[in-house]
């Protein structure tokens, strides 16, 4: 067990504050920077600008026990984690703005014998081209004086807490002691395996990890419509294929969202532009989903109909629409002078609207058009909504729907990456002319 640490948390976000309130639990005595003066002022507060389930007790047991504190600037401590966003550019390279000027606050306060961590995503080298130099100007000497490390975040929105605890953790520092040093901390709150190695290969760990998904949905996606092609059912193929041991495809659906998945794979576009083409393929796939979409949904219902959107989230259960494709999607939809009606149960408003009244959403609608799956679709009162929409039908991209309750309503299901439909109805009118013949042959 190491000693208890001050710890200076810089960035106060999804990830930020539920570290700095994990780290506060277990005794340390933290600091959560952010230059955000308003999330500080609400903080100090007691009111949080982040959803996330048990976070709000965690934090308010921790600053009532005096551990957790706030400011808009560094304090002088023992360890500096930095957790801040890494957005990408236009021309998709990253934006390293936030954690240049994250490390440049702790010039001041910095001492012989510190810890800084970058926990935030980056390019492989961030730390050693990005941060080192900044650092060097306190005098102190990289590697032993000064320790440095990096490792990343890898916990799941909606189940922060518990995977910051239990997931594995990958460490990599500058120098032994540096990776030493973080991996001690870590150790103070993390029950899962704690994996060192050296900062860049850590750097590029959490990359490889985001852009083997990316890729695996893209692979799922482009599945989806070679099986509509060719008339199966692309979900009972992957179910089928995923039976093997050794084989895990992923699920498709109307393209990739939020901060992580849908931008970390340009980061290693970013370092080897000519050498990352399947990189670079996995997201274009994906990026192209919404649009897919758009055209199968165009082909079932003509403009200035109603649409009902079921779903605005990136993903299912959260509240986030950050690069969310159902965002792509109405954006797209709207361009195509359809009318909406959107109905999301977590994201509750969306530009400006309610998005919480599904009656209104679905009310005289030639279609409904599921494109988040959230659980909560599953319980939809179908009856119900057969009685309000001008047309029984229902597109699904999430395969999120009880699709026999719709049917049993009378409604025409379309499931994304199902050719099926059209291969079973073939596949019947083979069967009656094949057992006609069995018939007659014999005689
Ligand atoms: N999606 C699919 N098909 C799937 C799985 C996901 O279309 O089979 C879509 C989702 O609907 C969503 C997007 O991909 O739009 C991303 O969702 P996600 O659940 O895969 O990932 P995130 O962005 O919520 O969180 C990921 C996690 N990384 C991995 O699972 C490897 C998380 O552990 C990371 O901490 C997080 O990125 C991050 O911060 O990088």
């Amino acid at each position: 067990m190491t000693s208890l640490q001050k710890v200076c948390v810089l960035g106060q976000g999804y990830v930020g504050l539920p570290t700095a309130a994990v780290l506060a639990s277990v005794g340390h005595t933290v600091v959560g920077v952010d230059t955000n003066e308003k999330i500080i002022n609400m903080l100090r507060m007691n009111t949080l600008h982040v959803e996330e389930p048990g976070l709000q007790q965690l934090v308010h047991q921790a600053v009532s026990a005096g551990h957790l504190t706030f400011s808009t600037f560094p304090h002088r401590a023992d360890v500096f984690v930095i957790a801040v966003p890494t957005p990408v550019n236009p021309n998709r390279s990253a934006d390293l703005q936030y954690v240049e000027s994250a490390t440049r606050s702790l010039i001041p306060v910095l001492e012989a014998g510190n810890l800084v961590i970058l926990e935030s995503t980056v390019p492989p080298r961030t730390v050693e081209k990005v941060m080192l130099p900044i650092l060097q100007e306190t005098g102190l000497a990289m590697g032993s004086e000064l320790l440095v490390a990096y490792s990343p975040e890898r916990v799941l929105p909606g189940r922060v807490l518990a995977e910051l605890v239990e997931n594995s953790r990958v460490v990599g520092g500058i120098s032994e002691e540096s990776t030493k040093r973080a991996q001690e901390l870590y150790a103070s709150f993390v029950k899962g395996e704690i994996l060192c190695t050296n900062v860049t290969t850590a750097e590029m760990v959490k990359l490889v990890e985001n852009t083997y998904r990316d890729i695996n949905i893209a692979y799922a996606n482009e599945l989806a419509k070679i099986c509509e092609k060719i008339g199966i059912n692309v979900w009972e193929a992957i179910e089928l294929a995923n039976y093997h041991p050794r084989v895990n495809v992923h699920r498709p659906g109307p393209g990739v969202g939020g901060h992580c998945i849908a931008v970390d794979p340009w980061f290693i576009v970013d370092v080897a532009p000519e050498l990352a083409r399947l990189v670079r393929l996995g997201r274009l796939t994906n990026d192209s989903m919404p649009d897919y979409v758009v055209a199968k949904t165009s082909s079932m219902v003509s403009p200035r109909s109603k649409i009902a959107i079921l779903g605005v989230a990136f993903k299912g259960n959260v509240d986030d629409v950050r690069e969310s494709p159902a965002v792509e999607v109405i954006r797209r939809l709207r361009e195509c002078s359809y009318e909406l009606g959107l109905y999301d149960p977590y994201v509750k408003r969306f530009e400006g609207s309610n998005t919480t009244d599904l009656r209104k959403a679905v009310t005289d609608a030639k279609l409904i058009l599921v494109l988040t799956d959230h659980s909560k679709f599953r319980e939809l009162n179908v009856v119900e909504i057969s009685k309000l929409v001008a047309v029984k039908r229902v597109f699904d991209t999430r395969n999120c729907l009880h699709r026999v309750s719709w049917e049993a309503e009378g409604f025409e299901y379309v499931l994304m990456g199902d050719g099926s439909c059209r291969q079973r109805a073939a596949t019947f009118a083979a069967e009656a002319a094949a057992s006609t013949e069995d018939r007659v042959l014999p005689e």
